[in-house]
């Protein structure tokens, strides 16, 4: 299918015990025949040889290469994978002699592009082996690992099979009006059948927003007046100091980040200067950032100190922050606890009540991100779409159009669900999916 063989270093481009070269093509038995000055041309697949890698006569390493033929190979045809001793020198300099002997440097996620247009796996399963290898943490990786081995897939089966019937017996019925054994559908039937479309992805739709809010992280932001104590809770939160605490209002002048794991969740926190009403020029520029900082967040907690009555900044940041999603907490319990709220003292470390409050707030989304849905905004897009149609074909109907175009938008909604997978994929969506690959991958 292809002209050209591709090579890449697999392993990354550092000191390791061993590096993996990947050869993939019709030539990368005999390129690799050549620089071992063995015959590999009838090598079976899944076999492992020894051998001496040569720069023309010169001996540059010894080397493990395992062979797989085509199209029982990662990409489907044939690969060649030379584990070379991993410095970083010798492992560029053997990716030159393979490239030397006519072999094309791989481009970022050639190989997996490869993998996907011989048909090894769908653009779901490509996405997922990238999702796979950025993964973060467990939810993400368990998310991806399933992707890869298909969930993407399983999760849209159902609709689009109950869709591809239906349109096809439209068809069927529009073509063939001769044939009498073929139920001829009416707008009646079809109607409900539609509004349930609408419904599924409507919900697909709203899972796969949850889950990819949570796999990315719930961007916090800590807010309150100074002195109340958040710089200290976000030192109780990371179990670290990471921030400057003192009694002195005004320590945090600048913005200070981390990231912590809560049950599956990650949290990506942002200390702030204390927001209140001052004339220091620095303090000044730091209470703007802490604003901003507010506006992007996902989440806001505010702070109020527990141990003293409320004041004119506190209600000031209680009314400018009602709009967003948040947590009040009342810091300093060891001092004095208020009943009914989410009571904490941060110097103590004791804050289980707002980590149990976070893991409330956000737990249909948390549920969400450990189901299988669709995993990334591409992917997402495409529902949007799907939905899109589907309304104009509910819309179609209700006005009394003729079936014969209300299968027109259930076309485009079925197209925009095959397009998930990559069943009817364009030259330059391809390119953009499969750049944001890693080499060698
Ligand atoms: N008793 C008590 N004191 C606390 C508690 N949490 C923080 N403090 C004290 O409150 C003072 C201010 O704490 P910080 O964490 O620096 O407060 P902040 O809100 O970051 O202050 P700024 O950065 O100035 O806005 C320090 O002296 C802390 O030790 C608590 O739970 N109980
Ligand atoms: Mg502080």
């Amino acid at each position: 299918m292809f002209q050209d063989t591709i090579a890449a270093i697999a392993t990354g481009d550092t000191m390791s015990a061993i590096s993996v070269i990947r050869i993939s093509g019709d030539d990368a038995l005999a390129i690799t025949g050549r620089l071992m000055k063995q015959d590999v041309s009838d090598v079976k697949g899944y076999t492992l040889k020894y051998g001496t890698l040569y720069d023309q006569d010169e001996p540059v390493d010894e080397v493990l290469v395992s062979f797989f033929r085509a199209p029982r190979s990662y990409t489907g045809e044939d690969i060649a994978e030379i584990n070379c001793h991993g410095g970083v020198y010798l492992t560029r300099r053997i990716l030159q002699l393979i490239l030397g002997q006519g072999a094309r440097l791989a481009r970022p996620g050639e190989f997996t592009q490869r993998a996907f247009l011989n048909g090894k796996m769908d653009l779901s399963q490509a996405e997922g082996i990238n999702d796979l290898i950025f993964a973060r943490d467990d939810v993400n990786a368990r998310s991806a690992l399933h992707s890869l081995k298909g969930s993407v897939r399983s999760v849209l089966e159902p609709l689009r099979e109950e869709l591809i019937q239906i349109i096809a017996n439209i068809e069927v019925n529009i073509d063939y009006p001769e044939y009498e054994d073929v139920h001829v559908l009416t707008e009646e039937e079809i109607l409900p059948a539609v509004h349930k479309w609408q419904n599924d992805i409507a919900v697909l739709i709203r899972n796969a927003q949850d889950a990819v809010f949570i796999r990315e992280g719930i961007d916090t932001v800590i807010l309150g007046r100074p002195n109340v104590g958040k710089s200290s809770l976000l030192n109780a939160l990371l179990e670290e100091d990471k921030a400057i605490v003192t009694d002195i209002a005004g320590t945090t002048r600048d913005i200070v980040e981390g990231t912590i794991r809560l049950e599956g969740v990650t949290l990506n926190l942002i200390d702030t200067a204390g927001i209140h009403e001052t004339d220091d020029v620095v303090e000044k520029i730091g209470i703007e950032r802490s604003i901003q900082a507010m506006d992007r967040a996902a989440l806001v907690i505010v702070v109020l100190d527990g141990s003293e009555e409320l004041t004119e900044s506190d209600r000031d940041l209680l009314e400018r922050t009602k709009d967003k999603t948040r947590i009040v907490v009342y810091n300093k319990k060891d001092i004095r606890e208020i009943p009914d709220a989410v009571s904490i003292s941060a110097a103590n470390r004791d804050v289980d009540a707002l980590k149990k409050r976070i893991l409330e707030i956000y737990d249909r989304e948390i549920s969400h991100a450990h189901q299988d849905t669709l995993n990334n905004e591409r992917q997402i897009g495409l529902a949007i779409q799907a939905q899109q149609a589907m309304n104009d074909a509910a819309g179609a109907l209700d006005m009394g159009m003729e079936l014969d175009l209300v299968t027109i938008d259930l076309q485009r909604a079925y197209d925009a669900l095959m397009e998930i997978t990559g069943e009817h994929t364009k030259e330059g969506l391809l390119d953009e999916i499969f750049s944001r690959f890693c080499l060698g991958k």
